[in-house]
C-alpha cells in the first residue's frame, strides 16, 4: 500500500517525508520544485504488536508496512515565476493516481526566508487550490471518457461493450455535475459496484486524504473552518520532527524532545492515521519464533486470513483458534486465556476483528 505526499511547493512535503521515514532527502529553500518522487517503506507503529512482542519475546517481530511517496512538481515553475501556476502535469497526475491514499501537506509556518508560491501563508486557500487541481484533473478524465462513450453508444446495442458502456456512462454523468462544482469524488456515496467500475480511472479526488498542517516550531494551531466532509485533518511541527527523526541516538532524541516540550512525536500518529485511510486491518500471529502483524481487508474472513499467511493454510483450513487481543492481555498468557475459555474455535466464514490473534489449524 502506498500513500502519496502532495502539496504546494515549499509546504514541507520532503520535510514530512523525512520525518515519517527517517530519510535524508534534501529539503529545498526556494520551491522551484521539478517533478520528482522519493519513496520509502516504514513500519506501522502498533502498541498491540509491542505488547505481544513483550509477552512472547520472539526472535523476530514483524509489523505491518506502508510506503510513502514524496511527490514534488506541482506548479513546476521557478520561484521567480509569478504566474501562480499550480497546475498538474500529466506525469504528476499519474504519479498521484498511483497511490492508495493521499497525505496533503499544508503550510501554516511563517518564515520569510521560505517563499510561498502564492506569496502569502493562507492554509484554507492552499487546501482549496490543491483540491481544485485534483477535481479539474478528474473532470477532464470524465469529460474525455463521456465523449468516447457517447460515440460508442451511438453505434447501438450490437457492440459487445454496450451494456458496460451504458452503465459507465450513467455513473460518469452522475459524477460530472458534482465534480464541476469542485467537490471531490470521495464525498459522494458510491456503491461497491460503482467503485469497482471507477477504479481504473484512478480519480485523484476520490482517494482518501489526510490533511496535515505543517505548523511552525512553536506548534501554534490556527483555527480553521475546513470545508470537506470526508477528510481528516491533523498537524505536525514539520521541521522539528524531521530534525528529531534524523538523530541516530535515542538519548539525543529524548533531550531534543524535552527541550521542545514534546512528550511524543506526531509522526507515529500520522503514520497510524494515514494507514487507517487504507481500509485495512491487521490480525496477529504469535509464537516464540515470530510475532507478526498481517494486513488484510477490513471485511476479511478467517479463510482470507489463512490465505494471507500461506495458500496451504487456506487450502487445508480446518479451524481458526481465535482470541481477542484484550482477552489475551487480560489473561496474561495464551494458556490462561485458553483455561478461561477465551480461545474460540471459528470456521472459515468467521469475520475477523481488527487485532484478533489467530492460530490456523490446517491439514494438507
Ligand atoms: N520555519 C520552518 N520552515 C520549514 C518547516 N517545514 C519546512 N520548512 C522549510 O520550508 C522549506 C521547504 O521545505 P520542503 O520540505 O523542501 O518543502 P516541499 O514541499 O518538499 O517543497 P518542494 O519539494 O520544493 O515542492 C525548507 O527550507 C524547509 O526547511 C517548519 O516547520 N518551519
Ligand atoms: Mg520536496
Amino acid at each position: 500500500m502506498r500513500i502519496g505526499i502532495i502539496g504546494l511547493p515549499n509546504s514541507g512535503k520532503t520535510t514530512l517525508f523525512n520525518a515519517l521515514t527517517g530519510g535524508q532527502v534534501p529539503t529545498a529553500g526556494y520551491g522551484g520544485s521539478a517533478f520528482e518522487v522519493h519513496s520509502a517503506v516504514v513500519s506501522v507503529p502498533d502498541v498491540r504488536l509491542d505488547a505481544l512482542s513483550g509477552m512472547y519475546h520472539p526472535k523476530k517481530t514483524t509489523p505491518a508496512r506502508v510506503e510513502y511517496a514524496d511527490i514534488a512538481g506541482l506548479g513546476g515553475g521557478a520561484a521567480d515565476d509569478k504566474q501562480h501556476n499550480v497546475s498538474l502535469s500529466g506525469e504528476l497526475i499519474n504519479a498521484i493516481g498511483n497511490n492508495d491514499a493521499l497525505l496533503q501537506v499544508v503550510r501554516v509556518f511563517a518564515d520569510s526566508s521560505v517563499p510561498h508560491p502564492l506569496e502569502t501563508v493562507e492554509p484554507i486557500r492552499d487546501i482549496i487550490t490543491l483540491n481544485t487541481e485534483l477535481t479539474l484533473s478528474d473532470l477532464a478524465k470524465i469529460e474525455n471518457r463521456l465523449v468516447r462513450l457517447e460515440a460508442s453508444l451511438k453505434k447501438g446495442k450490437l457492440i459487445p461493450t454496450f451494456v458496460d458502456d451504458q452503465k459507465e456512462f450513467e455513473i460518469l454523468s452522475r459524477l460530472k455535475p458534482h465534480v464541476e462544482q469542485g467537490l471531490p469524488i470521495r464525498d459522494l456515496e458510491l456503491t461497491v459496484e460503482e467503485e469497482k467500475r471507477l477504479r481504473g480511472f484512478q480519480f485523484l479526488s476520490g482517494k482518501p486524504i489526510l490533511v496535515v498542517l505543517n505548523l511552525g516550531d512553536d506548534g501554534m494551531m490556527p483555527s480553521l473552518d475546513y470545508p470537506h466532509k470526508k477528510s481528516i485533518i491533523t498537524s505536525v511541527r514539520g521541521r522539528l520532527e524531521m530534525d528529531i527523526a534524523q538523530l541516530d541516538n535515542q538519548e539525543d532524541k529524548a533531550m531534543f524532545m524535552a527541550e521542545y516540550n514534546l512528550t511524543e512525536l506526531s509522526t507515529s500518529r500520522i503514520i497510524r492515521q494515514s494507514y487507517d485511510l487504507l481500509g485495512r486491518m491487521v490480525f496477529f500471529t504469535v509464537g516464540e519464533d515470530e510475532v507478526r502483524a498481517w494486513e488484510v481487508l477490513r471485511n476479511a474472513t478467517a479463510l482470507d486470513c489463512a490465505g494471507a499467511i500461506h495458500s496451504d493454510l487456506a487450502r487445508g483450513f480446518i479451524r481458526a483458534e481465535v482470541v481477542y487481543y484484550e482477552d489475551l492481555m487480560t489473561a496474561g498468557s495464551y494458556s490462561s486465556a485458553k483455561a478461561n475459555g477465551k480461545v474460540r474455535l471459528e470456521g472459515k466464514t468467521y469475520p475477523v476483528q481488527d487485532g484478533d490473534i489467530l492460530n490456523i489449524r490446517f491439514n494438507v
